[in-house]
């Protein structure tokens, strides 16, 4: 017999000696202090893969004069944390050891005041967070106020779950949607409003997030430095698609941006093939101009995103998905596989009543059509 086990057996309480070595409770423990490890550990990684810039939203890669103003002032504070980590950390550890317990000491003697610990103690916050007031209180100021000179004025609108955006008269009062194109190095002015919920607007390379409010109108800023396409996305929960309620920057030479505008306003060239011109009758007959505009045709809807030049963006689906011929013909097949609850697929007549379905032909044609608009 083993002595051993049937010493312990016997030192048990009797509620823990029919439980096997497996559901021992103290495994159980075990268990979950390396769950929660886990749990610490993940989000730290999450934090170190946000922090690489080669990432399309990186903000340490500021490519505009806000996103570099942020990341500037997000730099000045973040090394007067550490400075202020490192010191508190060196007195603290320093006084746990000097002044540990030992043995046979007697109780040391309790200390009432000490005016110039107290002093100091209040005086080095006071100075770090004037330090870090002053960039704080020019840069809210500086990004806050619109540079006036000859800026560009944009309106942005929110909808649930796509980005509208409506250039001003001098710009022939362009409509497009889902991606912005600016001209490179000018100040562009951006008004945000929300046809429905609360949305954010954020370019993480260009500039902070700010806020689109129902029945109110926030301003911002954004210069791009450099030509290139910037990701951006809605940075407020706005309801079942919001994760998928992206759009791109198109930073541009001001030539190539007055061409597009040129382009913007002329009706589309006559079609180019068979399956062109019946996609185009299929547009029209199959409600899509209900809710899509196409300048210089008789789609004038407004309740979808404008479809104008649709070829030369390079998304669909509010910058989801890269604007190829297979992913259009996704999104007709069923809006629903690729973005779930977006309003295209909850509106539309043919995606309510599957009888009415697109058929394969029809989608084909479509995608023909679509993708000859540019
Ligand atoms: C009831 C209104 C409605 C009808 C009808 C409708 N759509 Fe849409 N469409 C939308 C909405 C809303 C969106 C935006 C969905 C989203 O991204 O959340 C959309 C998105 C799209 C997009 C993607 C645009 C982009 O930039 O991402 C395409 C392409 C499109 N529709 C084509 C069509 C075609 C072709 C038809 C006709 C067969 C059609 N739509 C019928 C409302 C409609
Ligand atoms: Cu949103």
């Amino acid at each position: 017999m083993n002595l051993h086990q049937s010493d312990e057996t016997a030192l048990r309480p009797a509620w823990r000696s029919r439980v096997s070595p497996s559901k021992d409770p103290m495994s159980h423990q075990n268990g979950r202090r390396y769950l929660s490890l886990l749990l610490f550990l993940f989000p730290l990684l999450a934090l170190l893969l946000a922090c690489t810039p080669s990432h399309p939203q990186s903000t340490f890669d500021a490519l505009g004069d806000v996103a570099q103003k942020q990341l500037l002032l997000f730099r000045v504070i973040f090394w007067a944390a550490v400075f202020v980590f490192v010191v508190v950390e060196a007195i603290l550890l320093y006084s746990v050891i000097r002044f540990r317990r030992r043995p046979n000491q007697a109780h040391p003697v309790p200390i009432h005041g000490n005016s110039r610990l107290e002093w100091a103690w209040t005086l080095a916050p006071a100075i770090v967070l004037a330090v870090i007031a002053v960039p704080t209180v020019r840069y809210v100021f500086e990004t806050g106020n619109v540079p006036e000179n000859e800026a560009l004025r944009i309106k942005v609108i929110g909808h649930q779950w796509w980005w509208e955006f409506r250039y001003p008269q001098e710009y022939g009062n362009v409509v497009t949607a889902n991606e912005l194109r600016i001209p490179v190095g000018q100040v562009v002015v951006l008004t945000l409003e929300s046809k429905d919920v609360i949305h954010s607007f954020w370019i993480p390379k260009l500039a902070g997030k700010v806020d689109l409010i129902p029945n109110r109108t926030n301003i911002m800023w954004i210069r791009a430095e450099s030509e290139g396409e910037f990701y951006g996305q809605c940075a407020e929960f706005c309801g079942i698609a919001h994760a998928k309620m992206r759009f791109r920057v198109k930073a541009e030479a001001s030539e190539s941006f007055e061409a597009w505008v040129k382009a913007m306003k002329a009706p589309p060239p006559p079609p180019g093939s068979d399956a062109e011109a019946e996609g185009a009758r299929l547009f029209t007959q199959k409600g899509c101009i209900a809710c899509h505009k196409i300048e210089g045709t008789a789609a004038v809807g407004i309740l979808g995103p404008n479809l104008t030049l649709f070829a030369s963006r390079s998304t669909v689906g509010a910058g989801i998905l890269d604007n190829t011929e297979y992913n259009v013909a996704r999104w007709l097949r069923d809006p629903d596989e690729v973005k779930r609850g977006n309003l295209m697929a909850a509106l539309a007549p043919f995606y309510r009543d599957p009888t009415m379905r697109l058929k394969e032909g029809e989608i084909e044609a479509l995608v023909a059509y679509l993708h000859s608009l540019q």
